[in-house]
């Protein structure tokens, strides 16, 4: 029976002590905090990684090493399951003990218990592919998580400095290598290949596609789309903004997807740069989340989110099989959470079926599984469509039986191709926007009026413990404060149209306020009462407590 290799293990613990005054905790997406505490963790992770892939028998397992959306000085680390989706939820659990062994010795008990309870045979080979964002704190995490690698015994391979959904991609091409199930290329270049030749049979006879402009958030986001543009020649022309990797504090600064979403507006740096009527979009940290804008003639900014991207797709996937003939087996379903613009889930569930479900893209992924195709995006830019594998083998064997079939089944199969199937992914879901709205004829005003979001405005509040915020019914309710929950649907009453959510952040220590009402200023107060009770509540000090909180 082999077992760990326990003096390894001990003297690469060493190196990498856990700090004595933080608890980690494995979120929404992954180990997310400051930088500088990460070290014990990337190693303890590196380790994880490695049983996890013994107990699938070898299978390659991903790791990513990001912090997304947050600032510079966060990082973070996140695990990939074989098919490219998230670990499975069980292993959470198991990732947050082993980042909390206080020492070097009960670190070595959490594994040992670890790998009884699952019954890991540790003989078995164990793989996995890993690759960091541009954040500075990267550098030595890596080195850290290659230690972890180094200490279980497996063979790492370096994807280097790339995004996540392209570490996604990776992981499942290379488990489906030489499978029936293959899923592309095994390198970087083969995803940029699958992309590029996908969206240029999609829009092959259409009309030339105007410049659109990319706010790259200054982070690895620049870095892929200037190699993807090599792959699509000059189907689209794409002006890359934002694009300073070695300019410290640049990453999400004034930038990028998750700024457009909560300030409402076009970043300071696009100002200049953004034509009246030109399609803009922004990417976050590691380009997994995508927002669209324009400026109209009055030089008025109209955003269009997850929400909107949601409906252009998932009506243009409902044409198609309309047309391919094949509306009575392929049955397309839409999931979002209660974070969704009211009127859009009014729009998309008065066409086909909405589940809603709590935040993070694995809830959202896994209730799209139970569909034959699949469309789930979050308001904040963050989703990507799914097609069964019954729905992918129906598509490569159904026979058309007029030409106008046979040209919307082509566009299905060429869908299956640009679309990341893995994960949100903002260059595969921008190249995808891109199709729909050159295939409509859809210029960003059209597709804005597909229809009118209701005034909202989301609200973040800074909390000393966020745990203390739980919720229920899908992120509806607060079950946690008592009594929360009661306040706010007194304050809600009280706005025509007003629906207001709070839930914990699954990425940063604040508690996020959603609010809608008739009214934008409606919308506006709403939100910033319920961030004022939210605050209230966990005994903020008063004199402290943000003014805009009224
Ligand atoms: C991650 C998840 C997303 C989720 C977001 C929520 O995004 O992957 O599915 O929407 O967290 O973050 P919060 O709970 O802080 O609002 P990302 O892009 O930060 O990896």
């Amino acid at each position: 029976m082999a077992s760990l290799h326990i003096d390894v293990i001990k003297a690469l613990s060493e190196i990498h002590p856990k700090p004595s005054d933080i608890t980690f905790q494995y979120g929404t997406a992954g180990f997310r905090t400051l930088g500088s505490t990460l070290d014990s963790v990337l190693f303890r992770v590196g380790l994880l990684a490695g049983l996890r892939s013994k107990k699938l028998d070898g299978k390659t397992i991903g790791v990513m090493v990001t912090a997304s959306h947050n600032p510079e000085q966060d990082n973070g680390v996140k695990i990939v399951d074989p098919r490219g989706e998230m670990l499975e939820a069980s292993w959470e659990g198991h990732a947050t003990t082993l980042s909390n062994a206080p020492n070097t010795e009960q670190f070595i008990e959490a594994l040992n218990t670890l790998i009884q309870s699952t019954k890991i045979d540790l003989s078995r080979p164990c793989n996995v592919v890993y690759a960091r964002d541009t954040r500075p704190s990267g550098i030595s995490l890596i080195s850290a998580l290659e230690d972890g690698f180094k200490a279980i015994g497996c063979s790492a391979r370096n994807a280097g400095v790339t995004t996540t959904p392209i570490l996604h991609y990776l992981v499942r091409a290379i488990n489906t290598k030489g499978t029936p199930e293959s899923y592309g290329e095994d390198s970087e270049d083969g995803y940029y290949r699958k992309l590029g030749l996908a969206f240029k049979k999609l829009v092959s006879g259409r009309p030339i596609i105007q410049p659109v402009l990319i706010d790259c958030a200054n982070g690895v986001g620049a870095l892929a789309v200037a190699k993807l543009m090599e792959y699509l020649g000059d189907t689209i022309p794409l002006v890359l903004e934002n694009i300073s990797l070695s300019t410290p504090g640049a990453l999400n600064n004034a930038c990028g997807a998750d700024y457009v979403k909560t300030m409402q507006k076009l970043p300071p740096s696009l100002m200049d740069h953004l034509q009246f009527g030109q399609r803009g979009c922004s990417l976050d940290g590691d380009a997994d989340r995508l927002m669209y804008y324009y400026l109209d003639e009055r030089g008025q900014f109209h955003m269009l989110d997850g929400d909107k991207i949601a409906a252009l797709v998932a009506s243009f996937i409902v044409e198609l099989v309309k047309s391919s003939g094949l509306e009575n087996e392929v049955k397309v379903g839409v999931v979002q959470t209660a974070y969704a613009n009211g009127a859009s889930t009014k729009y998309l569930a008065d066409r086909l079926p909405v589940k809603c479900v709590p935040t993070g893209v694995k809830h959202l992924h896994h209730a799209a599984e139970h569909y034959d195709i699949g469309v789930y995006f979050e308001a904040n830019g963050h989703g990507t469509v799914i097609f069964s594998p019954h729905t992918q083998a129906r598509l490569a064997q159904y026979q058309p039986s007029t030409p106008a079939q046979s040209t919307a089944l082509g566009h299905l199969i060429n869908l299956t191709q640009l679309i990341n199937q893995t994960v949100g992914d903002a260059l595969s879901d921008m190249l995808l926007v891109e199709v729909v709205l050159a295939h409509k004829s859809y210029t960003g005003v059209e597709w804005d009026s597909l229809y009118v979001d209701l005034p909202n405005r989301l609200v973040k509040v800074v909390v000393g413990d966020r745990n203390v915020f739980r919720t229920e019914n899908a992120e509806r309710r607060l079950v946690s404060p008592p009594g929360l929950q009661q306040k706010i649907e007194g304050l809600v009453q009280r706005y025509e149209g007003g629906r207001s959510f709070v839930r914990p952040s699954g990425t940063e220590d604040v508690v996020r306020v959603y609010a809608e009402a008739v009214v934008k200023s409606q919308a506006d107060e709403l939100a910033f009462r319920v961030a004022g009770l939210v605050y209230d509540e966990v005994g903020g000090d008063l004199a402290k407590r943000p003014k805009e909180f009224l």
